[in-house]
């Protein structure tokens, strides 16, 4: 098989390029990822091989897939595992992925990803919270799938690398959590693909990379 080559942004900020990077970090598949930081003079080699010239973009032999969920659905092509096995909750968990894909602007703009930092967001709109809400809402619902995992429908899916990035502006911004949605944090940050993410991230602020 092709390598799977997976272009991404900083690893502490962008948010879009964590959620494909950890689907196939879990995946199983072999890949390499090359990070293009931005405003780098390398970021020409993004242009050149995206049509948007963004990452996340993950290139396989002669295919390119730009966009974190198209990636995420040709990677559940090859590792089906990524989503879940049964139906309804896959039609679920797509639902929940394309909600994050379009959706939580406010969230977004105040609660930028920024992996390595601890601050203080400010006084936090009915806009901000309402979306805050509907995460709690989402996460809630994995206590029907408990016994399989502790994950948002029992194993990990594509769903949890959806909702990654929210974890960490969670933790970044000190949002304050109900226990459930804690102990659901915690099975994220927990993940060893997550930490290695989180420690490359911190690497590259300390070096300066902005
Ligand atoms: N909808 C796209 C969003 C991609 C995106 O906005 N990527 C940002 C970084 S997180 C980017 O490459 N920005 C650089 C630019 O716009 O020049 C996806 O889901 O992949």
């Amino acid at each position: 098989m092709n390598e799977l080559v997976l272009l991404v942004g900083n690893k502490n900020s962008s948010s879009w390029s964590l959620r494909p990077w950890l689907a196939l970090a879990k995946s199983g598949l072999p890949y390499r990822d090359e990070v293009v930081h931005f405003g780098s003079a390398e970021w020409e080699r993004v242009k050149k091989v995206s049509p948007t010239g963004k990452v996340p973009s993950l290139v396989h032999g002669d295919v390119v897939v730009w966009d974190s969920l198209a990636i995420c659905e040709y990677l559940a092509e090859l590792a089906p595992s990524l989503w879940p096995e049964d139906r309804a909750r896959r039609a679920e968990a797509r639902a929940v992925c394309a909600e994050m894909h379009s959706g939580f602007p406010n969230l977004r703009r105040q609660l930028g990803m920024d992996i390595s930092s601890r601050k203080d967001p400010g006084p936090l709109g009915p806009d901000v919270q309402a979306e805050i809400a509907r995460v709690f809402a989402i996460w809630s619902g994995r206590s029907r799938f408990a016994d399989e995992g502790p994950f948002l429908f029992g194993r990990f899916s594509i769903a949890d690398a959806f909702y990654a990035p929210v974890v960490t502006r969670f933790v970044t911004y000190g949002i304050e959590v109900p226990g459930d949605a804690r102990r659901y944090m915690d099975a994220i940050l927990e993940l060893p693909e997550l930490r290695a993410w989180s420690a490359e991230a911190k690497r590259e602020v300390d070096a300066g990379v902005r």
